[in-house]
């Protein structure tokens, strides 16, 4: 497998706004869906745009397909826009928000983990597929939840595993094929979401407030911001973040 990085990618500049208090109504339990807002933006990269991050399949090419394939890790449009974003509110109080526990999929299609990043809940099961006729194993390294390693032969189509704590943002690698990553981001309120290929990115059904804002890319690192939020109204917010090439 040959696997090419720009020189670029991880050299992150990244801003980190002052910021000062949650923000977050004590009772969001209390609140209506007539009274929350909405918050979207879009999340873009200024400067260079990096060459994209491509990898060569060298084993298992009929299912993985031959040639040079582009990594779901570092995915930016022409126009700057960054796709997984993971977006999030950050210090909500536990247990305040509606907690719906919906099962959530990851697949393991042409080679790839489907989606490349994965929001999912404490207690709510992960089903992981293999859709796949061939052998995969699903590797994660996390902290506070624990580490996992599972073998799925093509005789296996679906596992379960479920996550404890939260937040955490777990890697997921399968050794058979090394180019294969997704990350898995576990917490406990659904204020959060993934940018698409135009960098957008939607919360809804807010509580009005000011909240701090937490942006994580897993090439581009972190930066934070704020919004308001009043009812009925959406808030938008642009954010950028910045790479400098890398010197020499
Ligand atoms: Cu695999």
């Amino acid at each position: 497998m040959k696997r090419t990085y720009s020189r670029w990618v991880g050299r992150a500049v990244i801003g980190v706004f002052v910021w000062g208090g949650s923000g977050f109504p004590e009772r969001l339990e209390a609140q209506t869906p007539r009274s929350v807002g909405k918050i979207s933006g879009r999340v873009t990269l200024t400067g260079p745009i990096p060459p994209p991050v491509v990898y060569t399949p060298t084993k298992d090419t009929q299912t993985c397909g031959a040639g040079v394939h582009t990594s779901d890790e570092f995915l930016v449009s022409s126009d700057g826009e960054i796709e997984h974003v993971v977006v999030s509110l950050v210090g909500i109080p536990t247990g305040t928000a509606q907690n719906v526990l919906v099962p959530v999929t990851l697949d393991q299609r042409g080679c790839r983990f489907i989606p490349h990043i994965v929001l999912i809940r404490p207690s709510a099961t992960l089903e992981i597929l293999n859709s796949d006729g061939v052998l995969h194993n699903v590797r994660t390294t996390g902290s506070k939840n624990p580490s996992f390693n599972k073998a799925q032969p093509k005789s296996v189509r679906k596992m379960k595993h479920v996550f404890h704590i939260a937040p955490e943002t777990i890697r997921v690698q399968c050794d058979a094929h090394s180019w294969m990553s997704a990350w898995i981001v576990v917490q406990e309120h659904p204020f959060y979401a993934v940018t698409d290929k135009q960098g957008r990115f939607a919360l809804s059904d807010v509580p009005p407030g000011r909240y701090t804002i937490r942006y994580w890319h897993e090439r581009l690192g972190e930066r934070m911001g704020t919004a308001t939020v009043a009812a009925n109204q959406t808030t938008t917010v642009d954010v950028a973040f910045t790479i400098k090439q890398e010197e020499n």
